[in-house]
This record gives C-alpha cells, sequence and structure tokens, in this order.
C-alpha cells in the first residue's frame, strides 16, 4: 500500500526521532523519503495531528503457535466461553482469552498496534505444525526460535568438544524446520526430567549424556556467534521459578560474557541513524521468573536488584522482562519440571510432554491474584526487570504472554511504567509483600514515550536481528506504524485511565502501507510473512555431519525423509541469508 502519515509526533529511536512533528510516507509496503504530488494525490492519508505515531509493535517473545499452545488451547474450554469474537465479512470467528485461537490472536495483536511476533520455542519435531498456525495466524509476520539446549545431538557434540559440527548441525536444522534463531530451555535439565530428575546448579552434569548446563549454555553462544546469526542466544535460564534461582540466572549471564557478538547478515538495511546490528551475546528470556532470592515461598523475596546491577555494568546482555499483570494466565513451556512444580503447587490440571531426542514441554493453568503475596511480588518484580535495569536498550517489555498473562494486558503494562501514579494505585490494592519484598516501591522513575518505543519496537527489532527492516521508520524499512491517540504535550502520566484506555486500542494500526486496524476494528487483512534463517556452512561440513545425524536417526520413531519442514507450510517463506564461518 501506499499512505503518508501526516503531522503527527513521531518517535522512532532507531532514527533518533524523539517526538518531532513528522510525515511518514510509505510507497509499495516500504518507507520512503517522499511521495510525489501525483503519488500523493492516489495515496491514502491518514491525519495524525496531535498524535503519537510510531513504528508497529514487535514481540520477540511470545507463546503463539506450536503443540503446546495448542495443548492450552484444548485443555482450557474455561478459557474459551468467555472470550468470543463473531465472525464478519472480513474476520474469521475465535475465541480464546489467555490462549486465543489462532485468527483471535491475529487481530487482537494487531487491534493493539503489534505487526511482528516471534514465537518462543518450536521443538523440532514440531515445527510444521508450528509453522501452519503462524500461517493461519493473520496480519502478523512471524518468526520461531529452535528449541536446541535438551537436543541428542547437540548435546553428544558439545560434550565432545566438536563444536565444528555442532555449528553445522545447527545450520542445518534451522533450514530444515525453517526457524530463526537458538533457543535454550532449562539446559540439560530437560533431559534429566524424562528420569523425573531436574538439574540443580550449572555444574551437574545430567544422566547419560554427561553434560552439564553451563556447557551447554557455552557450546550454544559460541555456535550462535560462529554461525553468525541474527539474534544472540536466547535462554530461558535453569532452576526457574524457584526461591533463590537469582544466583543461578546471575551465573548463566558470565558464561557468554566472553563471546564476542557476530551478527552476519546478507541483507538489505533499511536507512538508520543508530547502529541497526545487534551487540549482545544473551538475550535472557523472562527475568522475572528466573529472579527469585530467598530460600521457600514464605521467606522469597525480589532478587531483581542484583540482576539488574550485573546487567547495568556489563554490555553483553539483553533481557525481556515477563510481566505479571495480575489475572488469568496458561503457564506453558519446554521446562517440563518447572510446570510439575506448579502442579504440586496448586494441584490444577495440567499436561506435560516428552518430545522424543530434542527437549519437553508442560502446560498448566495459572491465576495470579492481588490477594498472594507471592503473586504481587512477582507484579512488582516484573516492573523492576524494566525499571532497574537504566539502559532501555538492554530491554524489551513482555508478560511471556500467556506465561505471566495474556499480551492483550500489554496496555496494563505499558502504564505501569510511565506512570508512577498508576503503580501506587496497584500498590494498594495488592499484597504488602509488593512493597515490603521489591525496591519498586522505592523507584520514582516514569517512561517517556521514547522509552517505550525502545522496549516495544526498537530494541526487540534491534536485538533479534531484524532493525534492517521493523522497529524503525527509516526509509527502506517495512511500513509498519502505530498511531495512538496520545498528545505527547499533553500527556500526564498521573491520568493513568487514558493511556490504558489509549493502549488497548491503537487508533490507526498500519502494516505494510495498509490501514490494518482503526480503533481496534479489522478493517483489512492483507498477507503476511513467515522469517527463518538459511545459514551458509561449507558443504564439506554439513555432509560429515549429516553422517552422523542419519547414524543416530534410527532412534527417532519417524524417518529423516519426513523430518523437514518444506516451505509451503509457510505463508511468504522470507529466508534471512546468515553467512556462517
Ligand atoms: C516461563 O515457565 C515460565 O511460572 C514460567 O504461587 C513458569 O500459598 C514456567 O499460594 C510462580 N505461597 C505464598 O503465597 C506465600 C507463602 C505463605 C507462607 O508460606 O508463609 N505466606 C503467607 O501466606 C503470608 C501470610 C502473612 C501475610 O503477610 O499475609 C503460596 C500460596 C506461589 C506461591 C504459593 N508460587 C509460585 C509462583 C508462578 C508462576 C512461579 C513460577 C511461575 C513458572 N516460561 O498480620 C497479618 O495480616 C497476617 C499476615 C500473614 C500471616 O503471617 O499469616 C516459558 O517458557
Ligand atoms: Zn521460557
Ligand atoms: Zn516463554
Amino acid at each position: 500500500g501506499t499512505i503518508a502519515i501526516k503531522n503527527g509526533y513521531v518517535f522512532d529511536p532507531l532514527n533518533e526521532i524523539k517526538g518531532e512533528i513528522m510525515d511518514i510516507f510509505i510507497r509499495d509496503g516500504k518507507v520512503v523519503k517522499e511521495l510525489s504530488a501525483a503519488e500523493l494525490k492516489n495515496a491514502k492519508v491518514i491525519d495524525a495531528s496531535g498524535m503519537t505515531v510510531m513504528p508497529g509493535g514487535v514481540d520477540s517473545h511470545s507463546h503463539v503457535a506450536g503443540a503446546k499452545v495448542n495443548a492450552g488451547r484444548q485443555m482450557r474450554p474455561e478459557d474459551h466461553y468467555k472470550a468470543t469474537l463473531k465472525k464478519t465479512s472480513l474476520t474469521h470467528s475465535g475465541s480464546g482469552y489467555t490462549v486465543p485461537s489462532v485468527y483471535k490472536q491475529g487481530y487482537d495483536y494487531a487491534a493493539m498496534g503489534y505487526t511482528t511476533v516471534f514465537e518462543a520455542a518450536i521443538p523440532p519435531i514440531e515445527a510444521r505444525h508450528t509453522h501452519e498456525e503462524m500461517k493461519a495466524t493473520p496480519l502478523l509476520d512471524m518468526g520461531g526460535y529452535l528449541v536446541l539446549g535438551n537436543n541428542f545431538f547437540l548435546m553428544r557434540y558439545i560434550r565432545d568438544g566438536d563444536i565444528e559440527k555442532a555449528a553445522a548441525y545447527v545450520a542445518w536444522m534451522m533450514k530444515t524446520h525453517k526457524t530463526y534463531g537458538i533457543k535454550c530451555v532449562n539446559p540439560a535439565g530437560v533431559e534429566n526430567w524424562g528420569w523425573g530428575k531436574n538439574v540443580s546448579s550449572l555444574d551437574e552434569a545430567n544422566i547419560h549424556f554427561e553434560i552439564t548446563p553451563r556447557e551447554v549454555i557455552k557450546g550454544l553462544a559460541e555456535i550462535n556467534e560462529r554461525l553468525g546469526m541474527p539474534m544472540p542466544l536466547h535462554l530461558h535460564a535453569n532452576n526457574l521459578g524457584h526461591p533463590g534461582c537469582y544466583a543461578v540466572t546471575k551465573d548463566s549471564l558470565k558464561i557468554p560474557a566472553g563471546v564476542k557478538p557476530r551478527q552476519n547478515l546478507d541483507v538489505e538495511w533499511a536507512e538508520t541513524k543508530m547502529d541497526p546490528s545487534r551487540d549482545r551475546s544473551v538475550y535472557l528470556t523472562h527475568l522475572m521468573f528466573n529472579s527469585f532470592a530467598g530460600t521457600t515461598w514464605g521467606d522469597c523475596e525480589s532478587g531483581v536488584k542484583d540482576i539488574a546491577d550485573y546487567i547495568n555494568n556489563k554490555d553483553h546482555v539483553v533481557i525481556d522482562s515477563g510481566c505479571t499483570p495480575f489475572g488469568e494466565a496458561t503457564v506453558m513451556t519446554g521446562d517440563g519440571p518447572a510446570i510439575h512444580d506448579l502442579y504440586t503447587l496448586t494441584g490444577n490440571k495440567w499436561s506435560n510432554t516428552d518430545v522424543e531426542m530434542e527437549c519437553g514441554s508442560g502446560v498448566i493453568p495459572f491465576t495470579y491474584l492481588k490477594s498472594n503475596p507471592v503473586h504481587s511480588l512477582q507484579w512488582a518484580m516484573g516492573l523492576e526487570c524494566l525499571l532497574l535495569i537504566n539502559d532501555p536498550w538492554k530491554t524489551i517489555m513482555t508478560t511471556d504472554s500467556p506465561n505471566g498473562g495474556p499480551f492483550t494486558k500489554y496496555p496494563e503494562v505499558m502504564t505501569w511504567l510511565m506512570s508512577e501514579a498508576f503503580r501506587k494505585q496497584t500498590f494498594s490494592e495488592c499484597h504488602k509483600w509488593a512493597n515490603d519484598r521489591s525496591e519498586l516501591g522505592g523507584v520514582n522513575r516514569e517512561l517517556s514515550l521514547y522509552d517505550l518505543a525502545i522496549l516495544t519496537r526498537a530494541n526487540p527489532a534491534k536485538t533479534i536481528g531484524m532493525a534492517h527492516r521493523k522497529g524503525s521508520l527509516g526509509v527502506g524499512a517495512d511500513g509498519d506504524v502505530t498511531v495512538y491517540n496520545i498528545n505527547p504535550q499533553q500527556l500526564d502520566p498521573n491520568n493513568y485511565e487514558i493511556l490504558l484506555r489509549t493502549f488497548r486500542k491503537a487508533e490507526y494500526t498500519v502494516k505494510g502501507g495498509e490501514i490494518v486496524a482503526v480503533k481496534g476494528e479489522i478493517v483489512s487483512v492483507p498477507e503476511k510473512r513467515t522469517y527463518y534463517s538459511e545459514v551458509h556452512v561449507e558443504d564439506e561440513r554439513e555432509k560429515e555431519m549429516l553422517a552422523d545425524v542419519k547414524e543416530w536417526f534410527r532412534y527417532y520413531t519417524l524417518g529423516f525423509a519426513n523430518y523437514p519442514t518444506s516451505e509451503k507450510y509457510l505463508e511468504n517463506p522470507t529466508p534471512i541469508k546468515v553467512n556462517g564461518e
């Protein structure tokens, strides 16, 4: 589409534009410097005067597709009758509150101004199913991360010190499954869960493979940079959700400290003022769930300050928060034992899956209550993750949807970040542990619209290596834009009700130069894309590696020929060419 978005206050951090009144022009789906008079005459025009204009929202960690997400949909009929969506001539029907159906999630994201969402965890063997659900999700450009931290082939190669073959294997796996980045969930520990166990420290070797979490993290971080991957190693650290886990989290972050980021993409970069390439070697996800101090739920407290201090003094770490905005959630993760722990705590229905040779998963419904001391603390800790780390370019806002709460609660999280008054209001409604056992009550930082554009657009895009086309409004970028009905000149964070209301429904969501949503109503459903990494390694290396893989493949219940996901399962497959070493 071709469109002019006129006279808005533009917040575009990758181009260091901080609320200047500007026009944004998009021709054939891409941002351009200007439109000719003739083009302007035929273009759609949005009058954004008195409003806030940002690049389209980018969610770099959300559980939206694949076997475990679908298990969450299937096991929760009660999640579905409460939230329903009627069919229109343009849109599908749909349902689901914490785990919406594929159609509903696409519309709900777009209504809030988001245009790009990356699936957090794809088990290789489930990649085809995951792609089918991503393909069926309307409006959103997508991609997903391949779960590799407990993969039999990799655990063998890394244990034997064969990093070269391990790297060739990862490169081959990315193109075989059409996935984008390396995800590592409870390294070495999920494999032990197959035996009803976990690992309790970074140096405990697991059963049979005799490999430690530390070795897996180090190996994968090195492989990631050898291959020149778009994003850093994406880490879900060990010991998640246990009082005292913050210590393991901090030690885990030290492991890739010496690994030099080396992103090597063969793509066309949109114009940006800032360097849009990534400069981190580890992207730690849902920091909140990995930041408990104390020894039991009875004496637990926030350990976020300590980790934030570490991150404030280092430059190799970027995190997303995993905020918990209170209310219903569905916890779903590749970390099987973590789900079992929540089952023993709550007695809720749950599911657990061992994904042969590769990983595992679990799902359980969970409700975060303002009356519960621990849940109140978790609310405070999630916000601490984003407010105690000083440099916004080290943070990304998420709820680890739907683990901390559904993505439709982002407006609440954004408003808590911008408004101390709103935080005070919530402190007054929730259990006193939120204040007594965290530092949040002493924080008076209020994020600006510019900061918010970093946390929800520019930085997720830069972090995962998509800033060549997403998260910015530079010439050549995708024409994805959010217009919020907020006048920055009149913005009053004390008046937080207005912020909540405006963030819930973007005034306009523009995707590829087409208006897709107006005041939360879907008005068009243009095509979308799926990104994956096509990593080059030398043929000879791939051949040697494949000889091993074919030999070991007999332990799978499926045949080698049935393993790959072909491009036909992807909507507009868009390979990102990566120059491996
Ligand atoms: C992410 O994958 C991902 O997610 C995430 O819920 C995950 O009883 C997996 O409900 C959690 N305990 C307590 O609330 C506190 C303890 C209790 C005690 O034992 O003493 N204390 C009190 O009740 C205080 C009483 C006094 C007072 O001050 O009121 C629990 C409970 C819980 C807590 C349970 N934990 C789990 C958290 C959620 C999700 C972890 C991980 C989660 C996993 N990935 O004077 C007075 O007023 C009286 C004061 C009271 C008194 O003393 O009696 C994806 O990939
Ligand atoms: Zn996780
Ligand atoms: Zn997650």
